[in-house]
């Protein structure tokens, strides 16, 4: 179903209603559906049950939001969390009362976890059977209310229209969220005078900072300007805020190094010489290097993760200053002692930032900076990220994302993956030059998003080439939603590493069980080319290395169908660099050879 965007953007503008003229008698779920379009929702991701029949009743008497019937409810938040990581919309699930909630808590909390926007709406037992242990009854407040921004209980449906205002309105701004919005049963099918959608939102006890303490901002300058071995770190925060631009800005004023957190990848080009790579347990010794030795740390929308800074003693060591950019207060000086913080919108202030080095007739030490570009490109020789690239025997997993980034460099392609090794190869072997491309899971983990993100996705963005980067492991966590491609006609290409190996888990268990294999060798695997196939689509077995480009030059030719790729990879190559745990960030395994 098409839906232009005139068509939208009409029903938006009815919705918003006018006057108290206007006044109306309307359902609560007709108010939920008024509310969605006046936001100018076009998606939503469910699953229907009891508790939300009206409400599924009212989207099938409208034509402007795209309803999209997952396979199960987890898939419907993580699709429309990939929606969310691609567009910056805020993406909308709707899911029904009891287990279908708590089917959507992983999605919820895998949300949270990376501050994605979202608006999950789901139903609840009538307000009078709420305590009663009633059928399909779960206290979703209570269930949801430690993995989202905000969660309501609507008790009436003259409230519905504000809180849905508010809802959308606490996702989007400030540090972003999932909000939960439980309607129980009675409030969406009670007609009340309805008089239109809220114009503004006020709430006394929610007023995040945009804009960054000018004085603090200018003692950053101070210190960015006569630092001698600087450093930009950045991460999410730079792609939630929409601030690569003002990046790129100011440290191609500036000529410092810069680096991406796992979940900041794309937030400034990955072919610039200027980028040292991904920091962090697996990232490169120049990145990880640089953090460890540079005198003035420049961290913009990044919350200094344990997979980043690793043993915070070892961080420590070092003396180094530290100027942290960031929207959310508790974040700061959470794991990391700051000296200089900017509470504040990233885009905000960066440009303050960039206006003041313009204006400033101060300039960084040139002998001092190209020193220690010296040093950075020291490391940089070592060439971390080699891998044995004329294998011809078996297929390397680095080789397939290499691969596949080499084919796709120029073209309009996003990148999902799920949890595991090759979420990481392919974090370090697909150089994204661009924000928003690269959709996965971090704060949490969640093995089973690869799909629902690229089904997400390409639903927005039909144009677009979708990739899943997957293992076999991670794949058959949602892989049910082979069949909402088909019904949707949302064709992705799944590339699964599969190497029969749960090889995250197997890979510590190398190094820091000694070898003690426990559960992580997977047998009796589907036949995933048949399976693709019973799902309606194309699968491909992929074994030998000289296959690895024919087979995705295949795939690619195929735009109209969802392809599964098989690719039998190297079941025992492991993620290097890698800082063990307990280790400095500079503590690096490099390869084999170190173990
Ligand atoms: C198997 C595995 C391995 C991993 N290994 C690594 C690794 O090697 N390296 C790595 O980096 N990560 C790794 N991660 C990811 C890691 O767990 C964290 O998710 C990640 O490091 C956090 O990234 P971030 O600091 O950019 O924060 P995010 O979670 O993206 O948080 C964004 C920050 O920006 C702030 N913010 C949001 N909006 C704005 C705004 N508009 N203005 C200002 N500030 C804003 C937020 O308040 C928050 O503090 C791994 C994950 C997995 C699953
Ligand atoms: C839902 C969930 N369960 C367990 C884990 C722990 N875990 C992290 S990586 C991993 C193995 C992933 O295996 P696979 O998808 O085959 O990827 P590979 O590491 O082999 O590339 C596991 C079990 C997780 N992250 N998420
Ligand atoms: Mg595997």
């Amino acid at each position: 179903m098409e839906i232009s965007k005139a068509e939208i953007t009409s029903a938006a503008a009815a919705s918003q209603g006018h006057s108290h003229s206007a006044l109306q008698d309307l359902m609560g779920s007709e108010i939920l559906i008024k509310s969605l379009q006046a936001e100018g929702v076009q998606f939503i991701w469910g699953y229907p049950g009891g508790a939300v029949l009206y409400i599924y009743d009212a989207l099938y008497k409208q034509e402007t939001i795209q309803h999209v019937l997952v396979r199960h409810e987890q898939a419907a938040v993580h699709a429309a969390d990939g929606y969310a990581r691609a567009t910056g919309e805020v993406g909308v699930a709707l899911v029904t009362s009891g287990p279908g909630l708590t089917n959507a808590v992983t999605g919820i909390a895998t949300a949270y976890m990376d501050s994605i926007p979202m608006v999950i709406i789901s139903g609840q037992v009538p307000t009078p059977a709420i305590g009663l242990d009633a059928f399909q009854e779960c206290d979703t407040v209570g269930i949801t209310r430690p993995i989202v921004k905000h969660n309501f209980l609507v008790k009436d449906a003259r409230d519905l229209a504000m809180t849905m205002k508010k809802a959308f309105h606490i996702a989007r701004t400030g540090r972003p969220g999932p909000v939960v919005v439980d309607i129980p049963k009675d409030v969406s099918f009670k007609k009340v005078a309805y008089s239109g959608y809220p114009q503004s939102v006020e709430m006394r006890s929610y007023n995040p900072v945009r804009k960054g303490h000018g004085g603090q901002i200018r003692k950053a300058l101070q210190l960015l300007l006569t630092a001698k071995r600087p450093y930009i770190y950045t991460g999410g925060g730079v792609l939630l805020g929409n601030a690569t631009q003002e990046l790129r800005t100011l440290v191609d004023m500036l000529g410092y190094p810069v680096t991406n957190t796992l979940m900041g990848l794309g937030a400034y080009p990955a072919s610039d010489r200027k980028f040292l790579g991904m920091l962090g347990m697996h990232g490169t010794i120049e990145a990880n290097n640089a953090m460890q030795n540079c005198d003035v740390l420049l961290a913009v929308g990044a919350r200094f993760d344990d997979r980043v800074i690793g043993n915070v003693k070892h961080f420590a060591q070092n003396d180094r200053k530290i100027i942290h950019i960031d929207i959310d207060p508790s974040s700061i000086s959470k794991r990391v002692k700051v000296d200089i913080p900017i509470v504040g919108d990233v885009k905000d202030v960066l440009t303050e930032l960039i206006n003041m080095v313009g204006e400033s007739s101060t300039r960084a030490d040139a002998g001092a900076l190209a020193a220690w570009w010296d040093t950075i490109e020291g490391w940089r020789k070592r060439d971390c990220l080699k891998y044995d690239r004329s294998n011809r025997e078996v297929i390397k997993p680095q080789y397939v994302v290499e691969t596949l980034w080499n084919m796709t460099k120029d073209a309009d392609a996003y990148v999902t993956s799920d949890v595991g090794q090759h979420q990481m190869w392919a974090a370090q072997y697909y150089r994204f030059d661009e924000p928003r491309r690269w959709i996965n899971s971090g704060g949490l983990g969640t093995m089973g998003v690869g799909i629902p993100y690229a089904m997400g996705i390409k639903l927005a963005k039909p144009d677009s080439e979708v990739f899943c980067i997957t293992g076999e492991g991670s794949v058959q966590m949602n892989i049910q939603e082979l069949s909402t491609c088909l019904q949707y006609n949302t064709p992705i290409k799944i590339c699964a590493l599969n190497n029969r190996y749960l090889g995250m888990v197997r890979q510590w268990q190398e190094i820091e069980y000694s070898g003690r294999y426990s559960h992580s060798y997977m047998d009796a695997l589907p036949n995933f080319v048949k399976l693709a196939e019973a799902y309606g689509h194309v699968g491909l077995l992929i074994e030998r290395p000289e296959d690895v480009e024919p087979a995705l030059r295949e795939a690619r030719k195929l735009k109209d169908r969802t392809v599964f790729m098989d690719f039998r990879t190297d079941p025992t190559e492991n993620v290097f660099p890698m800082v063990q745990s307990g280790k400095g960030i500079t503590e690096m395994l490099l390869g084999s050879e170190d173990l």
